[in-house]
């Protein structure tokens, strides 16, 4: 009885920890100009992603960094069918820039991710007195799982509890002598 009620709260857990595999392929990067890892002589006046399914103008976000996570300024994506386009209106210099996007697939589900390209000579040498201080911590890239996981664990752990109390309830009316 034990043993089964034990499978069955390590089943639930599992249940609850595991997500769900995406049902579907998701939208995702296909191609970009300019490529990723590509280096290039001097800032781009503008920056094509193409993606595999078509986006939808409304969640279509695309921003540029620099080295030092600074924005560099861009226009608006411009949407066409699976394809985005932003100008880059600011004139930064040499640097390593990360285009980060974030779109959705056409079941709704959100896809994010970035891929860096170099100007020139790279990256300026930063300060170092305040660079690693200043740096914000990276979020490109990661899928969105913090929310999402603590409530699965916190579901996780209610239901051990509950488990648990029905263990020791079952136990103790198993002590007790029958009537
Ligand atoms: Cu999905």
């Amino acid at each position: 009885m034990i043993r089964r009620l034990a499978v069955a709260v390590l089943a639930l857990t599992l249940a609850v920890l595991v997500p769900a595999a995406p049902a579907a392929a998701h939208n995702r990067l296909t191609s970009s100009v300019p490529a990723e890892g590509a280096r290039l002589d001097a800032v781009p006046t503008e920056i094509v992603l193409e993606f595999a399914e078509a986006l939808n103008p409304t969640y279509t976000q695309l921003i540029v960094t620099d080295a030092a996570k600074t924005r560099v300024a861009v226009s608006a994506p411009e949407v066409d069918g699976a394809r985005a386009r932003i100008t880059v209106t600011g004139t930064p210099g040499d640097n390593v820039y990360t285009v980060a996007y974030r779109v959705v697939s056409k079941d709704g589900h959100p896809v994010q991710g970035s891929y860096a390209f170099t100007v020139g000579a790279g990256a300026p040498a930063a300060a170092p007195t305040t660079a690693a201080a200043a740096a914000p911590p990276a979020t490109t890239g990661s899928a969105p799982t913090g929310p999402t996981a603590l409530i699965a664990i916190a579901i996780a752990i209610a239901a051990v509890v509950v488990a648990g109390g029905a263990v020791a309830f079952w136990l103790s009316r198993r002590r007790r002598p029958a009537v």
